[in-house]
């Protein structure tokens, strides 16, 4: 057996300034993890340092701040390599984020191979951000989305999924957990699945970086996209990982400056894999300040994380449980740290103010999931997120503050 490392809150919480103030007179309780998580101290540093010593423009310049810049952004793409256990750097592309990453795939890849009559395969639990890109390819190219369904308990059911495969089906796509629900979806099989009918996949892993290990090459996933922002890291940096070949294939997503080798008004050379998808100047300074995400995140180990965040999974359902009118939304027996629910009779707005009065930060409404709460039957839901700085004491005041909430509500 792993021995899984214990704890040290009080270390974690205090690597995190944010988490030390008072929200409307109440201690911060950050539970909007799954929409973006806090930034350790070393994340805010190395944004600090690099503008401070290292700034310039990278892989353009020779002289000496050039090279500093230019080497801590690629020694962030062997980090992220090695984070997601790719094969080479060269799979590694920086993007905005998840959003972009998707787009990149649907316009540079589905955008060459769709032909009108192909087959997309998506879940009904994805977020916006894994839908629009392919309805606007799908659009353009006479191509059909199919979708999973999902069962009443959250979790997608596989039996469809093989119904829906077929010589047709060209792309699937999905998330790996899912950011309204929580549910950890069996993604090795359904990559599995996919590869058997010929099919690329992308997997959405927004949501599984901050709390699975990842292994691209064991997953055998075509792409991969995944945000810094919701591991601890800065916004606006993101990864798209693709199998060398694949990236290769491909079109450019954008022109412009660092995507090409040379430029003629007779013809253009397009640059090798990562560059190609990089054009103009990136985001330098954040995706620095992400190599120190990794780090975080590597440092406490994704075992650890996991561990206490289910801790703090199984406490607050046992106390959300015992509140009369409690709905989970999403019961999946494989979950992540995220709880979705109603309570009945309250608006989840309502709640979601007063939680706030009381110093609670939670997301409510649909989450960037509205095909999933059609599916539902549901206008939005409450979310609570939690990540690793969170405490099972936060967790006790959250569920006594609804249970309060509530009460006032009843009169
Ligand atoms: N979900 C949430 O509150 P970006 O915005 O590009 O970093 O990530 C988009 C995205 C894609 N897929 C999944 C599964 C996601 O959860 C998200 C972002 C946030 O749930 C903001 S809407």
């Amino acid at each position: 057996m792993t021995h899984v490392a214990t704890i040290d809150l009080t270390a974690i919480r205090k690597d995190f300034p944010i988490l030390n103030q008072e929200v409307n007179g109440h201690p911060l309780v950050y539970f909007d993890n799954a929409a973006s998580s806090q930034k350790p101290k070393a994340v805010i540093q190395a944004l600090v340092d690099y503008y401070s010593n290292d700034h310039a423009n990278i892989h353009r310049g020779l002289h000496t701040l050039a090279e500093r810049a230019t080497s801590g952004y690629e020694n962030v793409r062997r980090q992220a390599q090695t984070f997601i256990n790719a094969s080479e750097p060269e799979e590694i592309i920086f993007t905005r984020g998840t959003t972009e990453s998707i787009n990149l795939v649907a316009q540079a890849y589905g955008r060459k191979v769709l032909k009108e009559g192909d087959e997309i395969i998506l879940s009904e639990m994805e977020h916006h951000s894994n839908i629009v890109p392919w309805q606007m390819v799908a659009d353009e190219k006479g191509v059909i989305i199919k979708v999973i369904p999902v069962s009443d308990s959250g979790e997608l059911i596989l039996e469809e999924y093989e119904t829906l495969l077929s010589e047709k089906t060209k792309i699937v796509a999905l998330n790996y957990i899912s950011n309204s629900l929580g549910t950890i979806n069996p993604v090795r099989e359904i990559i599995e699945m996919a590869h058997q009918a010929d099919a690329k996949i992308l997997i959405d892993a927004a949501q599984a970086a901050p709390h699975l290990k990842i292994d691209v090459q064991a997953l055998d996933a075509d792409f991969l996209a995944l945000s810094s922002h919701k591991m601890y890291g800065p916004t606006g940096v993101g990864v798209l990982y693709g199998k060398r070949e694949l990236l290769e294939f491909m079109d450019p997503y954008q022109g412009g400056g660092e995507m090409i080798k040379d430029v003629h008004f007779s013809g253009t050379t397009y640059n090798d894999i990562p560059y190609k998808f990089e054009a103009g100047t990136p985001n330098i300074a954040d995706v620095v300040a992400f190599g120190s995400a990794i780090k975080f995140v590597e440092e406490i180990g994704h075992e650890t994380i996991q561990t206490h965040e289910n801790e703090l999974l199984e406490r607050a359902m046992e106390g959300l449980s015992r509140i009369e009118g409690f709905n989970p939304v999403g019961i999946a027996s494989n979950k992540a740290s995220v709880i979705s629910f109603t309570i009945e009779g309250i608006h989840s707005y309502d709640l979601g103010m007063w939680l706030d009065a009381r110093g609670i930060a939670v997301r409510t409404g649909h989450h960037c999931t509205q095909p999933l709460m059609d599916r539902m039957g549901l206008e939005g839901t409450i979310r609570a997120s939690f990540a690793v700085y969170n405490t099972l004491e936060e967790v006790d005041y959250f569920v006594d503050s609804l249970c309060k909430i509530i009460k006032k509500f009843a009169k």
